[in-house]
């Protein structure tokens, strides 16, 4: 297989200006005429060869300046077309393909969804359309005229605006015409045509241009479309208001789409959404799901700057949109709800996502610098540690220089195919930094690791800290230089009040940011007269595991009074691993210890603190996951040990605070359902009350939990009840799960939820239900939700089932992803990525994981994507 490598990036030696596109559309037999105004780039010598990208296609037609080529002046194949000798003039290049959309199960290119004709051109789609420079750094102003059967598809939509549309006299058909006037790459292409009905509104940006917005659904969906809407509203005031972007078109269309690989797609002018992160109302949908919703919202709406404006050179770039993005998408919802938990919830999300790919055989810099499936690298690290990378910039410059640092970029880059350099360059000369080492970032993959030890002297009223930093080999990088990295610090006194930090070290501390920049530092604080407790990387200050072994003392301490909301959170983390860590510890020796009672109580404090937002107490009561105690453990992981481990803490909790958590239960989240932060904050509390309820000794538990199954008047209640009876095996959880799947039988994005509840419970049965609902008349092999809801929330919401010790689990998901892989490899090969850290379990059934890689690898037919991972995981 082939390697793309960044240090062979080469500018393109033909530029394309304008697309004129010609697409008549039919299910079998798409016609599509590309006209190509082509021009050699500055600097290339005269008969250099023209080699536009194909993949799987067949020429028509070929025009060169209006005429038929020579047969021996070019040649086509499925993936590519080649002219041997183009004009060393400007030529214009016609070319016409037929393509097969409802053939198209990839989703990649122009396929069908529920009948609606769509496209997915990011990152190399557009070349299964037509033949094309596929390659982020063309840029080119397209017009398209899309024309289709008036009943099967009454809407047509392109980027851009709309310019006309109208019958085409005597036939059943009609067409539209859409021009985009902002050059673009070819992966921002999209059209859309299908029978949809349409939610619209309007936008008035702060320079007085009026844009139509709409939301594309099919029909019937119309009333899911309000919150999306409303997110969508708030995105462009945001955007305008925080960094002074507007909006560049008339138009902003929305599509909801049901079989989609990813969550959504930034095309200019005309996004197309996965359904799943468009329709919501309280009966289907969930909380999480309002904040999926406004944030993939948000996502793709802040892309039209960072990302489409702005572009990526080539796609080893591409954290410079997707890292930027997220970032900005993060910055917004925290704007829309409370700060401090959205930041716990996302490091809890960077955490169990990103620092296993990072800790595994997949891990890879911020910014790849090889790659053999593009495809395979939209993942954590780029996404989240990229984001948290430009989080950093801004700890690092201050809000006022990294603001000025954006505007740059912007003002400098608009219209530009750029590269991480380029963006780093712009806040380098804003902020009067050198930013070479902070650059090492995007360049070395894995986690810092930091060694804390500190010394505090009365005599002297100084506290020394000294803070060494490590980063272990990863695949290709055997050692590592030093980073920058920017540590948050608090010192917080006896009585629960931060003590204000005078450091000498003036030059390495900025604020409350301590500046590490060698591999170990001594930072010195002058009067402290007495020992202070170390709140340490406050708010998650760089992506780095802290090893730091505070006293439980310190860390109930912390609980109590540190001033930075999340590390209370995060000293409740500590707590409750360490004591996880010492359970599970003493099960891999056949042993049962008693719980620690002070944690306990400590955490009973915490829920019954009304002074504290009740999302912030659910977060602290929500322990570390099995997969976060896999991943500290690093070594010979027994899941079932941390499975029994886990319950005996949840049991000692539940037991602890029985009463409290059904009172709480009862009393919670009883207003009628509203989306907004603070009810929702209410509900998780709720929600998790029940769940401690289930392993409480409150005799009539099970009662009053499918109470709330059966009364629940929203999804996120009906949800949360649910899972507790599904998970703890309780009487009641079958009727419930009935009583689910008669009222929610029509809706697909509902009975996800109904298949993740049964794939992700603890139980010996599990992997056979999971087998049995795949034939269940919900589910759909061919479509990407229904597939991640069962078997992906199986591999990846399930640790000691998917690592059953016989290799069942192993088994079933290798017979997936070799039954999927044909059809839609992307999809196999996220799947396939729930193997990445075999290599840490214990050695019975590390070894069962790498037979069913070998036996994948071994597959001659297997897909470019799935090998990819496969050949990386067994590497
Ligand atoms: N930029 C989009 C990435 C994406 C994608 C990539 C590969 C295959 C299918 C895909 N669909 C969407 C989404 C985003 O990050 O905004
Ligand atoms: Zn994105």
């Amino acid at each position: 297989q082939t390697v793309v490598r960044l240090e062979d990036y080469r500018p393109p030696a033909y530029l394309i200006d304008r697309v004129d596109l010609d697409v008549r559309l039919h299910p079998s037999a798409t016609r599509v005429t590309a006209v190509l105004a082509i021009r050699p780039a500055e600097g290339t010598p005269a008969g250099t060869p023209l080699v536009l990208d194909g993949d799987g296609l067949r020429l028509e037609h070929l025009l060169l300046d209006g005429r038929s080529p020579e047969p021996e002046a070019y040649a086509a194949s499925p993936v590519a077309l080649t002219l041997h000798c183009p004009p060393a003039q400007p030529f214009r290049l016609e070319i016409e393909t037929v393509i097969n959309p409802e053939a198209n199960s990839a989703l990649m290119g122009l396929y069908r969804s529920s009948g609606t004709y769509c496209t997915q051109c990011e990152a190399e789609g557009f070349r299964r359309i037509t033949y094309f420079l596929d390659r982020p750094d063309v840029l080119a102003v397209y017009t398209t005229r899309i024309e289709a059967d008036r009943t099967e598809a009454p809407v047509l939509l392109g980027n851009g605006n709309p310019v006309e549309a109208g019958p085409i006299a005597g036939t059943e058909r009609h067409y539209a015409i859409w021009h985009d006037p902002h050059p673009k790459p070819a992966y921002l292409f999209a059209l859309v045509a299908g029978r949809l009905a349409s939610v619209h509104d309007t936008f008035t940006t702060r320079s007085g241009r009026l844009v139509r917005l709409a939301i594309h659904v099919e029909p019937g969906k119309e009333d899911m479309c309000g919150w999306a809407m409303d997110s969508l509203k708030r995105s462009m005031a945001w955007d305008e208001h925080v960094f002074g972007l507007e909006y560049d078109l008339d138009v902003f269309n929305i599509v909801a789409v049901s079989d989609f690989n990813m969550g959504a797609m930034e095309n200019k002018g005309l996004n197309i959404f996965n359904d799943k992160y468009v329709l919501a109302d309280p009966e289907t949908a969930t909380d999480q799901d309002y904040g999926h919703v406004e944030a993939v919202i948000a996502h793709e709406y802040f892309h039209n700057w960072t990302g489409n404006r702005i572009t990526c050179r080539d796609w080893f770039q591409l954290c410079l949109k997707e890292g930027l993005t997220v970032f900005r998408d993060q910055e917004f919802s925290s704007d829309m709800r409370s700060r401090p938990v959205k930041r716990i919830a996302d490091v809890r999300m960077l955490k169990s996502h990103q620092f296993p790919e990072d800790a595994g055989p997949l891990a890879h810099p911020v910014r790849p610098r090889a790659y053999r499936e593009i495809n395979n690298f939209y993942t954590a690290t780029v996404y989240e540690k990229g984001a948290e990378v430009v989080r950093m910039l801004k700890t690092l410059l201050g809000a006022e220089d990294f603001a000025a640092g954006m505007a740059l970029y912007i003002r400098r880059h608009d219209g530009d195919a750029a590269t991480i350099e380029q963006f780093l360059a712009c806040f380098a000369e804003a902020g009067g930094r050198d930013l070479e080492q902070f650059a090492l970032w995007y360049e070395q993959a894995g986690t810092p690791r930091l060694e804390v030890t500190s010394a505090h002297d009365p005599d002297t009223a100084t506290l020394s800290l000294t803070l060494t930093q490590s980063l272990g080999p990863t695949p290709g990088q055997a050692s590592k230089l030093p980073m920058l990295i920017p540590v948050r610090l608090g010192l917080i006194g006896p009585e629960g009040a931060d003590i204000g930090l005078r450091p000498r070290e003036r030059d390495r501390v900025q604020g409350d940011v301590l500046l590490l920049s060698e591999r170990s530092q001594t930072f010195t604080f002058d009067g402290v007269t007495e020992r202070p407790v170390l709140s340490l990387l406050r708010g998650f200050s760089a992506p780095v595991t802290v090893n730091a072994t505070p006293s439980p003392a310190d860390l109930l301490f912390l609980l109590q009074h540190d001033s930075d909301p999340f590390n209370r959170w995060q000293a409740a983390q500590d707590l409750a691993t360490r004591e996880l860590m010492r359970l599970y510890a003493a099960r891999r020796k056949g042993d049962v210890l008693a719980v620690d009672a002070a944690l306990v109580s400590a955490l009973g404090d915490v829920l019954t603190d009304e002074d504290l937002d009740p999302a912030f107490r659910a977060q602290v009561l929500h322990l570390p996951g099995e997969a976060d105690l896999a991943r500290d453990i690093g070594r010979d992981v027994d899941p079932d040990a941390i499975l029994s481990a886990r319950t005996q803490l949840r049991h000692a909790i539940g037991r602890a605070h029985g009463q409290t958590f059904a009172s709480l239960a009862d009393r919670l989240g009883r207003r009628p359902f509203a989306p907004d932060a603070a009810d929702a904050g209410e509900r998780a509390l709720k929600g998790l009350c029940l769940a401690y309820l289930a392993v409480s000794d409150q005799d009539t538990r099970a009662d009053i939990i499918a109470r709330h199954a059966r009364e629940a008047d929203n999804m996120t209640d009906r949800i949360a009840a649910l899972s507790v009876l599904v998970h703890e095996h309780l009487a009641g959880a079958d009727t419930a799960l009935a009583a689910f799947e008669r009222r929610h039988a029509g809706h697909p994005l509902a009975m996800d939820k109904w298949f993740t509840v049964q794939a992700t419970s603890p139980h010996a049965g599990t992997l056979t239900i999971v087998d049995a609902l795949t034939r269940h008349p919900a589910f759909d092999w061919t479509n990407p939700n229904r597939v991640r809801a069962l078997v992906g929330a199986f591999t990846t919401g399930n640790q000691s089932q998917f690592t059953r010790p016989d290799g069942a689990g192993f088994v079933y998901l290798g017979d997936v992803v070799e039954r999927l892989d044909q059809r839609n490899p992307q999809l196999a090969a996220r799947l396939v990525s729930a193997f990445r850290s075999w290599q840490a379990l214990e050695p019975k059934r590390a070894a069962l994981a790498e037979g069913v890689l070998s036996k994948l690898a071994g597959r001659a037919t297997l897909s470019k994507d799935t090998r990819d991972i496969v050949e990386r995981c067994l590497a």
